[in-house]
């Protein structure tokens, strides 16, 4: 529906040397030719009454292009069960994990029972798009904001199959942005991103991280976030409430990720629960300034 040449699957050796050859060349990639690109897009419209997925795709890098009307937002999460974990128990896990009380054995309980591979945080401004590599498997998928309703009834998960040999390299992107663990955990990211363009988005640390961009007022550093987060700025920094990026991956997972918010100032952030105190990340210092331009 939009920008039908904008991932054309071109693969290179430094974008395989960038992402690192354990997800990329694992199960036989196959590298498109620029006149044959392998575009796997599923369209997926975010509402208060759920979305829709197919039943299959094939293996390979799979778009999800996401979008709602929803001012409160969505939360398009993918996953895969562990061998011998149910539904009922990751559900009880994400419970626990959103829990502040118990958040910290909820979250490893998650990543204990389940890999993430990440999904597409939507508001109305923009579509996301989440291209996710997904090789052979059965995966579910859920609206994450679904946990947060009020009554508790069960999110829905839907089934997605993937099937096949992993066909096609790693789209382009423009940008680098690590999930790290460094003196706590961190984004490593570039001063400035090009709005629309595609950015790789990796975790290369040891827990589950998420990444939103949310609009920062002008002139807002870095130190003032660390401030805000420690209750010690009495000035809201935010210039928005809406956020939109990427949902949760497991450590060692990636995700490409293209919207095309207004340009400005932006907070990437997230705000997934420290293993061992519960504390959300970006408390602990998982934010940074960059501008979208
Ligand atoms: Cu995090």
């Amino acid at each position: 529906m939009l920008r039908p040449t904008k991932l054309a699957a071109a693969i290179t050796t430094a974008a395989v040397a960038l992402v690192g050859p354990a997800l990329v060349a694992g199960p036989a990639a196959r590298a498109a030719t620029p006149d044959k690109p392998v575009r796997n897009s599923i369209d997926v419209k975010m509402t208060n009454a759920g979305f829709a997925l197919p039943k299959e795709t094939h293996a390979g890098f799979v778009t999800f292009e996401v979008s709602t009307k929803d001012t409160t937002g969505h939360q398009l999460q993918g996953l895969q069960l562990h061998k011998g974990v149910s539904q009922a128990q990751i559900l009880a896990d994400i419970r626990e994990a959103i829990n502040k009380k118990t958040a910290a054995a909820g979250i490893q309980a998650t990543q204990r029972d389940a890999t993430l591979v990440g999904g597409a945080i939507v508001e109305p401004s923009t579509e996301v798009e989440a291209t996710v590599p997904l090789s052979k498997g059965t995966y579910w998928f859920f609206d994450f904001t679904q946990f947060f309703l009020p009554n508790a009834p069960t999110p829905v998960f839907h089934r997605l199959d993937v099937k096949g040999p992993f066909v096609g390299g790693v789209p382009l992107f423009s940008a680098v942005v690590d999930q790290v663990e460094t003196r706590g955990p961190r984004f490593r990211a570039p001063d400035r991103l090009r709005v629309g363009s595609t950015f790789l988005v990796r975790n290369q640390a040891d827990e589950i991280h998420e990444l939103t961009f949310e609009r920062v007022n002008p002139g807002v550093t870095n130190r003032d976030l660390t401030l805000f987060f420690a209750d010690k700025l009495k000035t809201n920094p935010f210039a928005e409430t809406a956020a939109r990026g990427l949902a949760a991956q497991s450590p060692g997972r990636f995700q490409l990720l293209s919207f095309h918010a207004r340009a400005g100032s932006y907070a990437l952030l997230c705000f997934i629960p420290d293993a061992k105190s519960g504390t959300p990340h970006a408390l602990l210092g998982m934010h940074r300034v960059a501008d979208l331009e």
